[in-house]
């Protein structure tokens, strides 16, 4: 279906209108139960244009008894958004977790046989309604291992994601169908284990539409959140940010870097925070959204909003930390290369595995193509890479521009990535430009 963003009047003076100038929603989850408290619906019809119910889509609110769906407070939610022109996320199909009773004792092909009745049924009923479906919910390990979360729905066979999704495509063709999940925010191995099934999909022609980052975040991003993002966009999904909070005292700090990032992948295509004011917040005592307990505006939600208009305001980090008392060590230049670039890599590794993600950036002069050289020490191949095309993968490697990230402006920066097996603890990168 097509997105239902409308801006308020107020345009660029509201989250939902901010974004919608940037072609993005704004969201919240949103409790059915809280729709009869004033302040909690004054902030929701101001500030949002979507909307997540928080618990009244999952499994145990829905199909309480086997085969009774009870819809009630999913539409309430519905109802409210719609009404008032708002999106609605859908979440969440199939998740390990808040299964009825009845579910969490089934096993093998009954078990199966279930939850593909729950998508069809669920997604049927509200079909036309929902512009996002979160169809699997939180399905990996987290740790080292880039696998599958063991889980009564994993142990009925590898492939129960993929029938979700095409289960869910029909009953539903036009919500977009997305995989949610958390610590996945930057590059590591559990979000590559969710890319490597992501690109298996687009592949073999499972139906997937976008990729859920919840980002539930604790004072600070993962440095490579951006490259993240677009390393899942290149792989043709678009990304949500999907159940946003952030505690801490960088917090107003980190809520820019965020929206900051989401704003630079043009397949980022909205942010949903998860919950209204730090009282609504199941991260309870930690103060992790964008306003108080009375409904007032946190700094949080200046720099948010001052992200979304475009500005650059840093805020102060309360307590004001102390300056060092020596300077910090200088960081080493970036490698040049001979020809008005540079390249630097960051590394994320673990046992016998690794991700390099490579920032390409222009000296002086605009360029409008490149090509980065890496030497792998011996053990170490690439496996799959991101946004350029290489040569060799294993020993000298060669990296050069795609179609789309070849110009370059002055000072600017590009990036690709790629992943491998073998052991690595540093990469130096020499950037040639055209
Ligand atoms: O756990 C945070 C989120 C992680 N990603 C998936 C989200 O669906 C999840 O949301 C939270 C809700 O914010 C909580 O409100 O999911 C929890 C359930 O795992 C929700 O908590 C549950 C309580 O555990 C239940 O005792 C309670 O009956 O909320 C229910 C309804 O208030």
């Amino acid at each position: 279906m097509a997105m239902l963003v409308t801006a308020p009047a107020s345009a660029g003076t509201t989250l939902g209108a901010s974004a919608a100038e940037k072609g993005r929603y704004f969201g919240t989850a949103v409790a059915a139960h809280k729709l009869s408290d004033n302040t909690y619906v004054t902030i929701l019809n101001r500030e949002f244009t979507s909307v997540t119910a928080e618990n009244e889509m999952k499994w145990d609110a829905t199909e309480p008894s086997r085969g009774t769906f009870t819809f009630t407070n999913g539409d309430r939610i519905v109802n409210h958004a719609r009404q008032r022109g708002m999106a609605v996320r859908g979440h969440a199909l199939l998740w390990h977790a808040q299964q009825p009773g009845w579910a969490q004792s089934l096993s093998g092909s009954a078990l199966r046989a279930a939850a593909m009745n729950h998508v069809t049924q669920v997604a049927t009923y509200y079909r036309g309604k929902i512009h996002s479906w979160d169809v699997v919910n939180e399905a990996f390990a987290d740790g080292s291992s880039g696998g599958r979360r063991d889980s009564n729905l994993q142990r009925t066979g590898n492939d129960w994601i993929e029938v979700a999704f095409r289960t869910a495509r029909a009953a539903d063709p036009n919500a977009k169908l997305c995989y949610n999940d958390y610590n996945t925010d930057g590059i590591n191995a559990k979000s590559t284990g969710i890319y490597n099934m992501v690109r298996d999909f687009k592949a073999r022609g499972v139906p997937i539409d976008c990729v859920g980052l919840q980002s539930h975040l604790s004072n600070s991003v993962p440095s490579d959140y951006q490259a993240n993002i677009q390393r899942f966009a290149d792989l043709g999904v678009d990304v949500q940010i999907t159940e946003l909070d952030i505690s801490g005292s960088n917090q107003a700090n980190v809520y820019a870097s965020v929206t900051r990032a989401c704003l630079a992948v043009s397949r980022c295509t909205g942010i949903t925070v998860w919950g209204i004011r730090d009282s609504d917040s199941w991260r309870t005592g930690q103060n992790p959204l964008l306003f108080d307990g009375s409904g007032n505006k946190k700094p949080a939600y200046t720099s948010t909003l001052d992200a979304l208009n475009g500005g650059g305001t840093t805020v102060p980090t309360t307590p004001p930390t102390t300056p060092p008392s020596t300077p910090p060590a200088t960081t080493p230049p970036p490698t040049s290369g001979p020809g008005g670039c540079t390249a630097t890599v960051s590394l994320d590794t673990w046992t016998d595995g690794f991700v390099a993600t490579v920032t390409v950036t222009a000296g002086a002069s605009a360029i409008t193509s490149w090509r980065v050289t890496i030497p792998l020490p011996s053990g170490a191949t690439v496996t799959n890479s991101w946004s350029a095309t290489t040569t060799g993968t294993t020993g000298t490697t060669q990296w050069t521009n795609v179609s789309y990230n070849g110009t370059v402006a002055a000072g600017q920066s590009t990036g690709f990535g790629f992943q491998g097996t073998g052991t690595v603890t540093g990469l130096n990168p020499t950037c040639t430009a055209g």
